[in-house]
Protein backbone atom coordinates (compact mmCIF):
# COMPACT_ATOMS: atom_id res chain seq x y z
CA UNK A 1 0.00 0.00 0.00
CA UNK A 2 3.03 2.28 1.36
CA UNK A 3 4.33 1.72 -2.80
CA UNK A 4 0.96 3.10 -4.72
CA UNK A 5 0.28 5.54 -2.43
CA UNK A 6 4.17 6.65 -3.21
CA UNK A 7 3.42 6.15 -6.90
CA UNK A 8 0.49 8.12 -6.33
CA UNK A 9 2.00 11.06 -4.85
CA UNK A 10 5.11 11.21 -7.36
CA UNK A 11 2.18 10.59 -10.50
CA UNK A 12 0.75 13.72 -8.66
CA UNK A 13 4.06 15.86 -8.72
CA UNK A 14 5.21 14.92 -12.33
CA UNK A 15 1.75 16.34 -13.01
CA UNK A 16 2.24 20.01 -11.28
CA UNK A 17 5.72 20.20 -13.07
CA UNK A 18 4.48 18.87 -16.42
CA UNK A 19 1.47 22.19 -15.88
CA UNK A 20 4.20 24.40 -14.63
CA UNK A 21 6.86 23.62 -17.65
CA UNK A 22 4.27 23.59 -19.83
CA UNK A 23 2.76 27.15 -18.13
CA UNK A 24 6.24 28.42 -18.52
CA UNK A 25 7.25 27.93 -21.65
CA UNK A 26 3.59 29.02 -23.51
CA UNK A 27 3.78 31.89 -25.67
CA UNK A 28 3.44 33.72 -22.09
CA UNK A 29 1.68 37.37 -22.61
CA UNK A 30 3.31 38.03 -25.96
CA UNK A 31 0.02 39.28 -27.02
CA UNK A 32 0.43 36.78 -29.83
CA UNK A 33 -2.99 35.19 -30.85
CA UNK A 34 -4.16 32.05 -28.89
CA UNK A 35 -6.13 28.82 -29.62
CA UNK A 36 -9.18 31.11 -27.71
CA UNK A 37 -9.60 33.20 -30.92
CA UNK A 38 -9.95 30.33 -32.81
CA UNK A 39 -12.87 29.63 -30.68
CA UNK A 40 -14.28 32.18 -30.25
CA UNK A 41 -14.35 32.28 -34.43
CA UNK A 42 -15.62 29.02 -34.59
CA UNK A 43 -12.97 28.02 -36.38
CA UNK A 44 -12.27 25.43 -34.17
CA UNK A 45 -14.95 23.69 -32.31
CA UNK A 46 -15.88 24.06 -28.90
CA UNK A 47 -18.44 22.30 -26.18
CA UNK A 48 -20.40 25.92 -25.79
CA UNK A 49 -22.36 26.53 -22.49
CA UNK A 50 -23.17 30.05 -22.65
CA UNK A 51 -22.76 32.94 -25.28
CA UNK A 52 -23.50 36.51 -25.31
CA UNK A 53 -22.55 39.25 -27.36
CA UNK A 54 -19.57 40.12 -24.82
CA UNK A 55 -18.21 36.57 -23.28
CA UNK A 56 -18.02 33.22 -24.43
CA UNK A 57 -18.60 30.09 -22.47
CA UNK A 58 -16.76 26.45 -23.08
CA UNK A 59 -16.26 23.49 -21.70
CA UNK A 60 -12.57 22.64 -20.53
CA UNK A 61 -10.86 20.37 -22.83
CA UNK A 62 -8.88 18.75 -19.62
CA UNK A 63 -11.60 19.13 -17.08
CA UNK A 64 -10.26 19.05 -13.68
CA UNK A 65 -13.82 18.79 -12.02
CA UNK A 66 -17.45 16.93 -13.15
CA UNK A 67 -18.31 20.40 -14.03
CA UNK A 68 -15.30 22.68 -15.79
CA UNK A 69 -16.15 25.91 -17.91
CA UNK A 70 -13.89 28.66 -19.24
CA UNK A 71 -15.27 32.07 -20.20
CA UNK A 72 -13.48 34.29 -21.77
CA UNK A 73 -14.07 37.77 -23.00
CA UNK A 74 -14.85 37.58 -27.24
CA UNK A 75 -12.39 41.18 -27.45
CA UNK A 76 -9.25 40.58 -25.23
CA UNK A 77 -8.66 43.92 -26.18
CA UNK A 78 -5.04 43.77 -23.91
CA UNK A 79 -6.80 41.30 -21.24
CA UNK A 80 -4.07 38.73 -22.17
CA UNK A 81 -4.06 38.12 -18.29
CA UNK A 82 -5.23 39.53 -15.47
CA UNK A 83 -2.08 40.70 -14.09
CA UNK A 84 -2.24 43.53 -17.12
CA UNK A 85 -5.99 44.53 -16.35
CA UNK A 86 -6.87 48.41 -16.36
CA UNK A 87 -9.50 50.86 -15.22
CA UNK A 88 -11.07 50.51 -18.57
CA UNK A 89 -11.24 46.97 -18.27
CA UNK A 90 -13.82 47.24 -15.30
CA UNK A 91 -16.86 46.51 -17.13
CA UNK A 92 -15.99 43.65 -19.08
CA UNK A 93 -14.44 41.91 -15.80
CA UNK A 94 -17.40 42.15 -13.98
CA UNK A 95 -19.70 40.44 -17.30
CA UNK A 96 -17.34 37.95 -17.04
CA UNK A 97 -17.92 36.93 -13.10
CA UNK A 98 -21.40 37.51 -13.61
CA UNK A 99 -21.61 35.08 -16.45
CA UNK A 100 -19.92 32.52 -14.64
CA UNK A 101 -23.14 32.50 -11.75
CA UNK A 102 -25.16 32.22 -15.35
CA UNK A 103 -22.62 29.17 -16.13
CA UNK A 104 -23.01 27.70 -12.40
CA UNK A 105 -26.94 27.92 -12.54
CA UNK A 106 -27.23 26.74 -15.84
CA UNK A 107 -24.81 23.70 -14.82
CA UNK A 108 -26.69 23.05 -11.40
CA UNK A 109 -23.51 24.19 -9.24
CA UNK A 110 -24.72 27.73 -8.35
CA UNK A 111 -25.20 26.41 -4.39
CA UNK A 112 -21.00 25.64 -4.78
CA UNK A 113 -18.45 26.66 -6.82
CA UNK A 114 -15.09 28.17 -7.43
CA UNK A 115 -14.03 30.53 -9.96
CA UNK A 116 -10.05 30.45 -10.70
CA UNK A 117 -8.08 32.85 -12.68
CA UNK A 118 -4.67 31.84 -13.49
CA UNK A 119 -2.44 35.32 -13.66
CA UNK A 120 1.01 34.46 -15.14
CA UNK A 121 3.70 31.81 -15.57
CA UNK A 122 3.93 31.22 -11.48
CA UNK A 123 0.40 30.48 -11.52
CA UNK A 124 0.21 28.29 -14.32
CA UNK A 125 -1.57 30.45 -16.76
CA UNK A 126 -0.98 28.68 -20.09
CA UNK A 127 -3.02 30.71 -22.50
CA UNK A 128 -3.13 34.64 -22.53
CA UNK A 129 -6.66 35.27 -23.38
CA UNK A 130 -8.03 36.14 -19.99
CA UNK A 131 -10.05 33.42 -18.84
CA UNK A 132 -11.91 32.23 -15.65
CA UNK A 133 -12.48 28.78 -14.58
CA UNK A 134 -15.31 27.62 -13.43
CA UNK A 135 -15.48 24.76 -11.82
CA UNK A 136 -17.75 22.40 -9.29
CA UNK A 137 -19.72 19.50 -9.18
CA UNK A 138 -17.77 17.81 -6.53
CA UNK A 139 -16.44 18.34 -3.10
CA UNK A 140 -13.30 21.59 -3.93
CA UNK A 141 -10.40 21.47 -1.44
CA UNK A 142 -8.78 24.20 0.11
CA UNK A 143 -5.93 25.37 -0.30
CA UNK A 144 -5.80 24.70 -4.20
CA UNK A 145 -2.03 24.01 -5.16
O1 LIG B 1 -3.79 27.07 -17.43
P1 LIG B 1 -4.75 28.18 -17.77
O2 LIG B 1 -5.36 28.85 -16.56
O3 LIG B 1 -4.15 29.15 -18.76
O4 LIG B 1 -6.00 27.48 -18.46
C1 LIG B 1 -6.02 27.14 -19.81
C2 LIG B 1 -7.06 26.08 -19.94
O5 LIG B 1 -7.40 25.95 -21.31
C3 LIG B 1 -6.61 24.70 -19.47
O6 LIG B 1 -7.46 24.26 -18.42
C4 LIG B 1 -6.76 23.84 -20.72
O7 LIG B 1 -7.22 22.54 -20.42
C5 LIG B 1 -7.76 24.62 -21.52
N1 LIG B 1 -7.74 24.38 -22.94
C6 LIG B 1 -6.62 24.34 -23.73
C7 LIG B 1 -7.07 24.09 -25.05
C8 LIG B 1 -8.44 23.98 -24.98
C9 LIG B 1 -8.86 24.16 -23.69
N2 LIG B 1 -10.18 24.08 -23.43
C10 LIG B 1 -11.01 23.80 -24.46
N3 LIG B 1 -10.63 23.62 -25.74
C11 LIG B 1 -9.30 23.70 -26.04
N4 LIG B 1 -8.68 23.55 -27.28
C12 LIG B 1 -9.48 23.26 -28.47
N5 LIG B 1 -7.35 23.65 -27.40
C13 LIG B 1 -6.52 23.92 -26.35
N6 LIG B 1 -5.16 24.01 -26.55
Amino acid sequence: RTHSRRLTIRAGITNNEEVAAKAAASDADSGAPTIFDKIISKEIPSNIVYEDDKVLAFRDINPQAPVHVLIIPKLRDGLTELGKAEARHGEILGQLLYAAKIVAEKEGIVEGFRVVINSGASACQSVYHLHLHVLGGRQMKWPPG
